[in-house]
Formats: structure tokens, C-alpha cells, sequence
């Protein structure tokens, strides 16, 4: 890899730094190491020199007179000037080790902050703190400042960023490739109980953490048409563009845990071309031009949510051409460089498709070798085939992208053609194989033509994949067995899972602590990078100080969690509550409504004198999501989930034994907060719906018990953990089959359950909306009449299973045993692992 990705040096003449309210250890007179490129030491003195240097010059104001923003981006430059050498270091070690990289090009990266992270991996935490306080301020009110880039929706945008993190630290030569959204995941915010979007302008206080580089510009081109030429005898095809934007690369360091290695993470920024401006402008058309401006910086301007709407798509293909042109561009002529001979490309890199959204770039390869460095096309096959391996992440039909033909062809017409060629060899081989089935060829095209013509992206994906892989154990098999069986059929040998996995440093270390600090005192510190060595604690659960202690974190972070939720919501977490947390992307499919019907179901049941008040286990359900703003439905559960919450966070029948909680704007730094502090995680999709979940191994790591269906990766903690340290409820993926295939009928749940009638009546009575029945009727509606994802149909199993988490969780020492044994059983689910296995199965590369 070229040296590109380090721009400042720290100074070697130190400039006056300004010494008051430094406290007691004023910084030493002595200047920062010689060497161009230094680490600087870690003692607090020399910290608290570069703080003020940077303070001073980089942001040219004097400590008594700085902001707290001020004061967070001199921190974070200080921290990243103990990063660079290693940077520095990193890349050139991998460029002259010549060794095979990872290109990981995911069109979302949900990185959290980069403060508490780059502090961990460098052992500056403690080092800074004290600096701090040398220098009178708060290290945490200065970690507080900083805006996490959430530049992804969900689980598969924080997958990306575990994943990075876990091969910093492994050492693997990995660039992650995506989008620099100006606008991240959108603030949302409640009005009357219902979600308000918000933009997130992320960067307008300034962003320590990147590094722009205008001078490795890339341009993409779009639109236009090809047209074919005579080249010495040999038919070629160009692409002639009609309009180009550039690519402008931002670095983001990627530390690697106490190893140091740095790793890099480019992600890309449109801008205009000069170009471009120059012919409107010249044309007199002014406003034009900067219409024109404004167009092509769109590009990178906002996040896609997950169901974007029509006139959205446009948009979205453009920025998915653009960031993957960008990126093999990049990697093509910067990172091996104009003479490297491409016929080597598969010994140098393999590019990772996180999900469909990157598979342009397959096309864009072939376009390349063929169309400018000539290769033959089947030669050009064999190699790309060799490039790309592909992971899909979701089993529902609708998130299974598909581009019409008649877009993809306008706006990249060349690309269009390669992948018709594409499809017409592969349906060649299908017709081989299975001479005569042309039915079997029609279902397998990558370009469809049900109801209009269009490209099928996983398809297109899977033929170019040296690998496709699931993300949980079932979710690979229903790959294999539903939604790419024909594929299967063909090519089993292509198949394969990767279950995911998270990383220990974010979401046990820097998340949980007080976690962290009993398991080190107990193993020592290796299982930060080696989470399989948690199951050393398996003994422990029988220790009864052991077990003490580690109620004690849990009432730590419970604490935490608390002070976190009231600055910033002004909510209360009553002392003494079983703490269930439910924290995930609003969807239906996910199921917050089976979950708030419980609530509704208890509360119920005290006003009706079933139960009463003091039978009730005292607890709080947290529920954190987002809806992407053009899903209706999603909203309106926000909406239910908010007025149920006013109504019995007040009712005094209740004695404050239930509550709802529902702080706006779940983000990664929020998750980080109350995972901790979990008792019970809900992990309650319909089965066969969730490809694997990552919350659920968070919880679990952070020793919450699981209450969950047989769903994603909620099987294999269920087998690691144990089925008495778990709590199982609801269909199998084959029962829902069945279900659904002898019709479901949910209103028959419905008549024949009291319970759930009266929870879903004393919904539709108006009692949650000021008398007014109709508020949530098109809840209640779908749920009656559709339910298309058994919400009725698991009702019953999940109250029982509800029963069965009380009684549990009143045994305070057994609750704590199956907490204990879940932290010790789930070292599994460590993004290390989950790289391992992509590096082994898939990847074939390794450290260097
Ligand atoms: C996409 C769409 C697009 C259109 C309509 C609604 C919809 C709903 C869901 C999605 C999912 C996008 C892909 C995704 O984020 N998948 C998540 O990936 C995680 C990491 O592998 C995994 O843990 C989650 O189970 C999976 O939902």
C-alpha cells in the first residue's frame, strides 16, 4: 500500500504554549521528541504539552479562552499524533510486504465515537485523564463533545465498523472502503410521541478524525453510450460519459488494540469537477452551474434510510457506482500502483460486497480490464471472479435489491451491457447443467423481467462471488435452501456462514468497565483479544463473592445508565427494576408490537383486579429504534409505544412497578450506555426473519439473559449458553412455513385468547389516545386481519416465557449464575472470530 494516508507531522520547534490553569503539573520546558514523525511519550507531561500546542495552533485560541470544542479537537489531535508513526508504519509495512489485502466495501460504516476508542487502543486513557485534569477539565464532559459519525442504518453498518476494528487488530492489511456522508443517520427527536427527523449535521464542528486528500482524486463518470471501435483488428467498446463528478478520498485511522497497527478507512466525497462547472458557466448559465454543482455533490450529501423511496433510487445507484469506482480505482492505480500487472490482482486483494449495495462494482472491474487495460473476457472472468466475495445479509424479498434495467442502462449504460454479457455465459452454464430446464433458467437470469426488466443484484453477486455467505447459522442455510437454492443447486461448494460477531473493545471495554476491570482482576487482560478465554469464568458462577461482585457491576452500570438517561431525557430508571431492554431498528418484522403487548397485557391485568400491582415483577422496559422516515407503519408503532408509555409511567395503580422508557435518538453511543445495565435482552423477530442480529450477542457479552425465538444468531447463543440460561418462546422457522402454508389466520388468535383480546381491546378503547379509538386502529388492523409477521400467533409462548424471566429473575443468585455463565459462554461471537473464519473460509489471506 502507498505511503499516502499521513499528512501532518508534529512540529519539532514546540510553539508557545500557554501555561495557566494547568494546575499543578505545569508541562515541562522540554520539546517534543526530534524525529519528524514521533510518538510522543507517554507521560502526562509531554500529553499535556502537545494538548496545548494543539490547542494554541491548531485551533488558535488559549486554554482560558477555549471552548469545550475547542478543548475536544485539541484532545483528539493530540491523541491522533500518537497514532500517525504507527500509521505511518502500518501502511508501509504492508505495501513492502506485497501481501494479499482485504478491500471491505460496505456502503455504511456506524462507527460510534473515535475518542474513547483511539484512547483504549493506544493505553492513553488513564495518561489523559490525569492530563486533563492537570489542565482543569473534565475528561468525560470532553468526550461528551464529540458527534459520532453514524454513517449507517443499523446492524449491518455497525457489522462493518466491528469488522475493521477486529482486523487493526489482528494486523490483517485491510482498507475499508465507503461513503463520507455529509449527513449521517438522521436526529430523531419526539413530538407528541411521534418520531421527528432530524439532518445530522455530524461534521460542522469540525472532525478531528479525517484526513482529506484532493491530491488522490478519483473521477466517476456517468451517463452517456458506448459505441465500439477498431483497435489494429481487434473490436473494442468504449463508454463515452456525459457527465463526471470527482471522488475526493478522506482517511480515518482504524487502531488496532494495544498492537500498534493502524489500519486505514477511506471513505469518499463528491465533488463537482472543474470541468463540468466550466462548460455551463462558460455557456452563461450561471445559476445552471451551480445547479450542476449542488447535483453532483448530492451524491455524497445523505444517507439512504433503508427503504428509500422512488425518487431516492436514482440517487442511491449513483452513490453506489461512486464509491466503488472510487475504491477500485484507488486500489488499482494508488495502492499497487500504474505498473502493476493485473493478471496478479487476485493475489493482492479481495474485495468483501457487504450486501448488494456494493455488487456494481463487479461490472466496473470488468469494464476496467477489458475496456482499458484490454484483457480478454474471459480472462477478465477468471480474475474478477477471484476479486470478489459477497455477504448478504437479510432473507426479506423486499430488501433484496433490485435495479430496473432502463435506469441502470441511463445512467451506466456500459455497465449494463457487461452484465447482460455476464448473465448470457452464466445462463450457458445453467442450460449446461440442466439441459432443458429452461424454467430453471428463467428464475436464475440476473435480469429479470417480472413485471418490468430489471437487474437482480444478489443474483449478479453470487455468479461473480468466489463466496456467498450468511451471517448466522440459519440464515446461511435458508440461503442455500430458499432464496438462492437454484444457486445452491449449482455451485454448493460456494456456500458457506460466517456468523457475526462484535468487538470486545467497544462493547465490553470501553462500554462496560466496571465488566471489564472483574474479568481482568479475575483472568488478566488477554481476553481482550482472545473473548474465547471468557470461559475460564464458567467456574465462577458458583463463587458466591464472585457472584456479588458481579451484581455490583451490573448495579454500576445500571446507575450509569440512569444518570446517561436523565441529562439526556429527563427519564428516571427506578432503583430495583429488572431492566429489559429492546434496542434495534423499528420494524415490524423485529417486533416491538409483541413486545409493548405484553405491557399492555400486565397493565391490563391489574386494572381488570386479575393481578394486582404488587404481583408484578417491578421493571422497566427501555426501548430504543429508529423509522426510517418513509415507513408509516413504523411511526405509528413509535407513536403507540410513546402514548403507552404516558399512560402507565403516571397511573398510580401501577405503584411505579412498570415503565416504559423510550429515550429518542438510539445511536451507537446510546447502545454503549444501556447495554451494560441489561438485564433482559428481547431478541424477539419472527423466525426466520432476523439473517442474525448483533445486539443479542452485546447483551449477552454484557451478561443480560435472552428472551427469544429460534431466529438468527439467536440459536447459537441459545446452544452455547444453554437452553436453562436462555428463554426460548415462539415458532420455528419450519412451523411459521407451515403456518403460513395452511393460512394463518390471526384473528382466531384473537378470539380464542382472552388475554390478548383484552390487551388489543383495551388498545382500540381509546385509553392510550385521549378517548379517541381510532389512533392506533390501523395497528390494530394489520394485526387482525394480516399479521404478516404472527405477532398474535406467538403471543401466548412469549407470555409464558415472560412468566418464566419473572420467577427467574426473583432468585437473585440463580439469575445471576445463567448472567455469569452467558458472559462466560458467549466468547463465540467476537468479531476476531467471525474475521478468522472470513480469513480461513473465504478470504485466504492472514496476518503479516
Ligand atoms: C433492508 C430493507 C430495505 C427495504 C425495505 C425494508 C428493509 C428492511 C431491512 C433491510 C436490511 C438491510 C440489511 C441489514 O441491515 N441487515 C442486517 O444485517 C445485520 C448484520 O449482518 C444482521 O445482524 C441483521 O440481522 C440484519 O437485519
Amino acid at each position: 500500500m502507498s505511503a499516502d494516508v499521513v499528512l501532518p507531522v508534529p512540529a519539532d520547534e514546540s510553539p508557545d504554549t500557554e501555561i495557566d490553569h494547568i494546575g499543578p503539573s505545569s508541562p515541562p520546558t522540554h520539546a517534543l521528541a526530534k524525529a519528524p514523525v514521533a510518538t510522543p511519550q507517554h507521560s502526562v507531561d509531554a500529553f499535556v504539552k502537545v494538548f496545548l500546542q494543539e490547542l494554541n495552533t491548531g485551533q488558535g485560541v488559549t486554554l482560558s479562552r477555549s471552548t469545550v470544542n475547542d478543548q475536544y479537537l485539541a484532545l483528539a489531535r493530540t491523541v491522533r499524533q500518537y497514532l500517525m508513526t504507527r500509521w505511518l508504519e502500518t501502511s508501509r509495512h504492508y505495501a513492502e510486504s506485497g501481501s494479499k489485502a482485504i478491500g471491505y466495501l460496505s456502503a455504511e460504516y456506524l462507527l460510534g465515537r473515535q475518542l474513547g476508542n483511539a484512547l483504549l487502543a493506544t493505553d492513553l486513557g488513564e495518561v489523559a485523564e490525569e492530563a486533563m485534569r492537570g489542565c482543569g477539565l473534565d475528561l468525560a464532559r470532553l468526550r461528551a463533545q464529540e458527534v459520532e459519525p453514524g454513517l449507517g442504518n443499523g446492524g449491518l453498518g455497525r457489522l462493518a465498523a466491528c469488522f475493521v476494528d477486529s482486523l487493526a487488530t489482528m494486523g490483517i492489511p485491510c482498507i475499508g472502503y465507503g461513503i463520507r456522508y455529509e449527513y449521517g443517520i438522521f436526529k430523531q427527536s419526539f413530538v407528541d410521541g411521534r418520531q421527528v427527523e432530524q439532518p445530522d449535521p455530524w461534521l460542522a464542528l469540525g472532525n478531528p478524525w479525517e484526513f482529506p486528500h484532493p491530491e488522490a482524486s478519483v473521477q466517476v463518470n456517468f451517463g452517456g453510450h458506448t459505441e465500439t471501435y477498431d483497435d489494429g483488428g481487434v473490436q473494442r467498446t468504449r463508454w463515452v460519459p456525459d457527465w463526471n463528478v470527482v471522488g475526493v478520498p478522506y482517511n480515518y485511522m482504524v487502531p488496532g488494540y494495544h498492537n500498534g497497527k493502524v489500519n486505514t478507512l477511506r471513505l469518499w466525497s463528491a465533488k463537482a469537477t472543474n470541468a463540468f462547472d466550466l462548460a455551463l458557466f462558460n455557456s452563461g448559465d450561471y445559476p445552471e452551474a451551480v445547479r450542476a454543482q449542488t447535483f453532483a455533490e448530492n451524491i455524497t450529501k445523505v444517507l439512504y434510510p433503508e427503504d428509500s423511496t422512488p425518487q431516492g433510487r436514482e440517487l442511491r445507484l449513483q452513490q453506489q457506482y461512486f464509491f466503488v469506482a472510487c475504491s477500485i480505482r484507488d486500489f488499482i492505480e494508488r495502492v499497487l500502483g500504474p505498473d502493476f500487472d493485473l493478471h496478479q490482482l487476485p493475489e493482492r486483494i479481495i474485495f468483501q460486497l457487504n450486501d448488494t449495495h456494493p455488487v456494481i462494482a463487479v461490472p466496473e472491474l470488468m469494464r476496467i480490464l477489458v475496456d482499458e487495460r484490454h484483457f480478454e473476457w474471459d480472462e477478465a472472468w477468471q480474475i474478477t471472479k477471484q476479486c470478489f466475495a459477497y455477504t448478504c445479509h437479510t432473507l426479506l424479498p423486499e430488501a433484496l435489491e433490485v435495479w430496473p434495467t432502463e435506469l441502470l442502462g441511463r445512467l451506466l449504460p456500459r455497465h449494463l451491457e457487461i452484465i447482460r454479457r455476464i448473465n448470457a455465459d452464466f445462463l450457458d452454464e445453467v442450460r449446461a447443467s440442466f439441459p432443458g430446464d429452461e424454467q430453471r433458467v428463467r428464475n436464475m437470469s440476473i435480469i429479470s423481467d417480472d413485471p418490468n426488466s430489471s437487474v437482480r443484484m444478489a443474483f449478479l453477486a453470487t455468479v461473480a462471488g468466489t463466496k456467498v455467505n450468511g451471517v448466522a447459522e440459519l440464515h446461511s442455510q435458508l440461503l442455500a435452501d430458499k432464496v438462492l437454492h437454484d444457486f445452491d443447486e449449482l455451485w454448493p461448494e460456494k456456500f458457506t456462514n460466517v456468523t457475526n460477531g462484535i468487538t470486545p473493545r467497544r462493547f465490553i471495554c470501553l462500554a462496560n468497565p466496571w465488566l471489564s476491570e472483574l474479568i481482568s482482576d479475575t483472568l488478566g487482560v488477554g481476553w481482550v483479544t482472545d473473548l474465547e478465554r471468557l470461559a475460564e469464568l464458567e467456574p465462577y458462577a458458583q463463587d458466591p463473592d464472585f457472584r456479588r461482585a458481579f451484581r455490583e457491576v451490573k448495579q454500576k452500570a445500571k446507575v450509569h445508565a440512569s444518570d446517561i438517561l436523565r441529562a439526556r431525557d429527563g427519564i428516571e430508571l427506578p432503583p430495583g427494576h429488572l431492566v429489559d431492554i429492546m434496542i434495534k431498528r423499528l420494524h415490524e418484522y423485529k417486533r416491538q408490537t409483541l413486545k409493548l403487548l405484553h405491557v399492555v397485557s400486565l397493565y391490563e391485568q391489574v386494572l381488570s383486579g386479575e393481578i394486582t400491582a404488587s404481583q408484578l415483577q417491578p421493571r422497566t422496559v427501555i426501548f430504543g429504534a429508529k423509522a426510517a422516515p418513509g415507513y408509516w407503519m413504523a411511526k405509528e408503532i413509535i407513536h403507540l409505544i410513546n402514548a403507552v408509555g404516558s399512560v402507565i409511567n403516571t397511573d398510580p395503580r401501577l405503584e411505579g412497578r412498570l415503565k416504559i422508557a423510550f429515550p429518542a435518538n438510539y445511536n451507537v453511543t446510546l447502545a454503549e450506555r444501556l447495554i451494560p445495565a441489561a438485564d433482559l435482552s428481547e431478541q424477539i423477530s419472527l423466525a426466520g426473519l432476523e439473517a442474525s442480529g448483533t445486539g443479542n450477542m452485546k447483551l449477552a457479552l454484557n451478561g443480560a439473559l435472552t428472551i427469544g425465538t429460534d431466529d438468527g444468531a439467536n440459536v447459537e447463543i441459545r446452544r452455547l449458553v444453554g437452553d436453562e440460561n436462555f428463554f426460548l418462546f415462539g415458532l420455528s422457522e419450519p412451523e411459521v412455513a407451515a403456518l403460513r402454508d395452511s393460512g394463518y389466520r390471526p384473528r382466531q388468535y384473537y378470539e380464542s385468547n382472552p388475554q390478548l383480546r383484552a390487551a388489543l381491546d383495551l388498545i382500540s378503547s381509546g385509553i392510550f389516545s385521549n378517548g379517541n379509538r381510532e389512533a392506533f386502529a390501523p395497528i390494530v388492523s394489520s394485526l387482525l386481519n394480516e399479521d404478516r409477521f404472527m405477532v398474535l400467533a406467538d403471543f401466548q409462548s412469549y407470555m409464558e416465557a415472560q412468566l418464566r424471566v419473572r420467577e427467574a429473575f426473583a432468585d437473585e443468585e440463580e439469575w445471576t449464575k445463567k448472567a455469569i455463565l452467558n458472559v462466560a459462554r458467549c466468547g463465540f461471537f467476537s468479531s476476531d472470530r467471525a474475521m478468522g473464519d472470513y480469513l480461513r473460509e473465504i478470504w485466504h489471506a492472514s496476518a503479516i
